[in-house]
């Protein structure tokens, strides 16, 4: 399964049973990573920059969860999100996560903003949020720089509540993105019932644009779609310079990628356009 993992995208996200009884040793020294992750704070953001098409600039960064262990090892999103969501640990992975994440973004020109993924779960609770809104004041760092994106890898129970969390985020201010638009995670329901300001497109997609015809049309559709909605669309996996000059061309507004710069512990400002 890691294996398959590794290979890229295509991979699992669901915190099936297997995936949480990989093996029993697996599983317990997952939660006890995850347990002491929250107990001593061993979380930490990683950035990867997007590039604004039109400009060339960096407009913002993804921030990316990591774990450290023990060995001071770092340990990727994808290896315990899922069961972070399933422990009820991810609030408070992410609540850490925000406290790194916005000390570190004083170093970024004004103008840039970030990109958060959140867990529904985390995002429906009142507290959660009053607690970021609080954070963001103390940080001075103004609501208006902050993209939250959104993917139906875990579903809600309640979407009402969701649109209603989702609708506070942006009577702050913040931005909503659509994660992995083209995935089976980002359905027709959230895209035609959320107010979002980002469309991000799944990864998968954009890598096979230059050999594929059905990928290339389903960028050109996602293109026609944010025109309708009025949103911007975020490209990622963009891996060569290739896939960037025709994501250009096709009118894709921002590009993300190892082409770009791959998810680092700092904020980088130097990148390919
Ligand atoms: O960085 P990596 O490729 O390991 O990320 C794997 C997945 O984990 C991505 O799909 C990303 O959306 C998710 N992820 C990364 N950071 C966070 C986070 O802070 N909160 C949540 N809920 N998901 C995250
Ligand atoms: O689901 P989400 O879009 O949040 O996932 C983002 C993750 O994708 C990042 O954590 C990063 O590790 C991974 N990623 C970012 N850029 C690339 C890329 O160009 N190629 C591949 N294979 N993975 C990428
Ligand atoms: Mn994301």
């Amino acid at each position: 399964m890691y294996e398959a993992k590794e290979q890229g995208k295509g991979r699992w996200t669901f915190p099936t049973d297997e995936d949480c009884q990989f093996s029993e040793t697996e599983h317990r020294r997952r939660n006890i990573l995850l347990l002491e992750a929250v107990d001593k704070g061993r979380v930490i953001p990683f950035f990867q920059p997007i590039l604004e098409l039109a400009t060339g600039r960096v407009a913002a960064y993804e921030v990316l969860m990591r774990l450290v262990d023990d060995h001071g090892e770092i340990i990727p999103a994808y290896r315990f999100i899922p069961c972070a969501e399933r422990m009820g640990l991810i609030a408070r992975l992410e609540r850490l996560l925000w406290e790194k994440a916005l000390e570190k973004a004083r170093q970024a020109p004004e103008e840039v903003l970030f990109f958060f993924n959140l867990s529904p779960r985390s995002l429906v609770r009142q507290e959660f949020r009053e607690g970021l809104f609080r954070l963001l004041e103390e940080c001075g760092v103004s609501p208006g720089r902050i993209v939250v994106e959104l993917t139906e890898r875990e579903r809600v129970r309640d979407f009402s509540e969701l649109k209603r969390a989702v609708s506070e985020l942006k009577d702050r201010g913040m931005g909503l993105a659509l994660d992995d638009f083209g995935s089976g995670y980002s359905s027709y329901r959230y895209l035609k019932n959320l107010p979002l300001d980002y469309i991000k497109l799944e990864g998968e997609v954009v890598r096979s644009i230059l050999t594929e015809e059905i990928d290339r049309a389903f960028v050109a559709g996602a293109v026609t779609l944010a025109k309708l909605l009025k949103v911007r669309i975020v490209a990622e996996y963009v891996e060569e310079k290739a896939h960037l000059e025709a994501l250009r061309r096709m009118g894709v507004d921002y590009a993300q990628g190892y082409y770009i710069g791959r998810p680092a512990a700092e904020i980088q400002m130097s990148f390919n356009s």
